[in-house]
């Protein structure tokens, strides 16, 4: 007999590390055993702060901007985050003589010729996500200035005045919110019939597989907590869509330590999922932890499997990872 509460977690699947992370995560640690430390990563190589400290224990360090890397060690490979470069990024490596390791998600580098593609075609490209964000500074850098535009809202949507409604072809960020997008190309199609879509969905398959299983598994959920970083937009939109859904309340958290366990509230049913950038490992300490307070049952609420993968840089291919190494790659150590 235990007298602890009793406590549901319906832990949603698929959740954590998706295909773009993991190779991102690999190019570095690859980098590292290659070429030797320190390897320059530019950006956070993902939105999590326990990825960037165990690379940071390996010899990795990170900059904001190439101008950071001190001339003793421009022999030194870069690595560009998974979230993807303007243009001048690579050029300005290519100025700087730097070597270079490019781990922009092939899905967001997908977005990057569709924004491409339609500017060919003679399209303004209207570009929808979040002002700021790497990714869509990356994007945005793939065209000369005045030749996209930005809408981050269903208002932005309504206000927008091109200069030439008959040719506009629009691309998202890979990591928002599956729901308010459709709503705001909805409203950009209603003004524009004449706007193109991408050839391909821009959002992800990643992102839109989680907040898929967290939206079935929201009903009646007390809390849901989603493992992720505040800089992760897909962690963040995580959040959102389990309240809309039907949890009472919704939370992001990066570690196990930072739960208030006073502030909790009644708690009998708990959703548990985690952003793209976030470790399993988190996931499981984070499960540790109410198992310690509560008389635990695990309901797994998976609504697909997930098998992509993505490869490495040719470059970096010869390189072989040890069962360690394998393990940090995945989220598990
Ligand atoms: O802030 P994002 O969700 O774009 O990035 P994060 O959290 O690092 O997730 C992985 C990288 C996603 C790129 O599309
Ligand atoms: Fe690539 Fe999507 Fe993962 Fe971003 S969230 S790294 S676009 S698979």
């Amino acid at each position: 007999m235990t007298d602890k509460p009793k406590l549901t977690i319906r832990l949603c699947g698929p959740r954590g590390f998706c295909a773009g992370v993991d190779r991102a995560i690999q190019i570095v640690v690859l980098a590292l055993k290659k070429y030797g430390a320190p390897v320059y990563v530019r950006h956070e190589i993902v939105h999590n702060r326990y990825v960037v400290e165990g690379l940071q224990a390996r010899g990795a360090i990170f900059v904001e901007e190439l101008d950071e890397i001190p001339m003793e060690h421009r022999d030194q490979p870069v690595v560009f985050s998974a979230h993807g470069v303007p243009k001048s990024v690579p050029e300005d490596a290519d100025a700087k003589n730097l070597f270079y390791l490019d781990a922009t998600c092939p899905l967001v580098s997908k977005v990057h010729k569709q924004a491409m593609r339609h500017q060919r075609l003679g399209r303004h490209v209207i570009l929808i996500g979040h002002s700021g964000h790497p990714e869509v500074i990356g994007t945005m850098g793939q065209l000369p200035e005045g030749t996209v535009s930005l809408i981050e809202t269903v208002e932005d949507a309504e206000k927008y005045q091109p200069e030439d409604a008959e040719n506009l072809g629009f691309v998202t960020q890979t990591t928002l919110s599956v729901d308010d997008t459709a709503g705001i190309i909805a409203k950009l199609q209603e003004r524009f019939p004449q706007l193109t879509a991408p050839a391909a969905e821009s959002i992800c398959y990643a992102t839109t597989n989680r907040q898929e299983a967290v939206k079935e598994a929201a009903p009646g959920c007390d809390l849901f907590l989603i493992v992720g970083a505040p800089n992760s937009s897909n962690s963040k939109r995580l959040v959102e869509v389990a309240e809309r859904s039907g949890s009472r309340h919704s939370l992001l958290v990066q570690r196990a330590e930072e739960i208030d366990w006073d502030n909790l509230g009644d708690l009998s049913v708990l959703g548990i999922s985690a952003g793209a950038s976030a470790p399993e490992i988190i996931v499981d300490e984070i499960i540790d932890a109410f198992s310690q307070r509560f008389d635990v049952t695990i309901d797994l609420a998976i609504t697909t499997v997930e098998t992509e993968n993505f490869l490495v840089n040719r470059q970096i291919r010869d390189v072989e990872l040890t069962a360690q190494d394998m393990a940090f790659v995945n989220g598990d150590h």
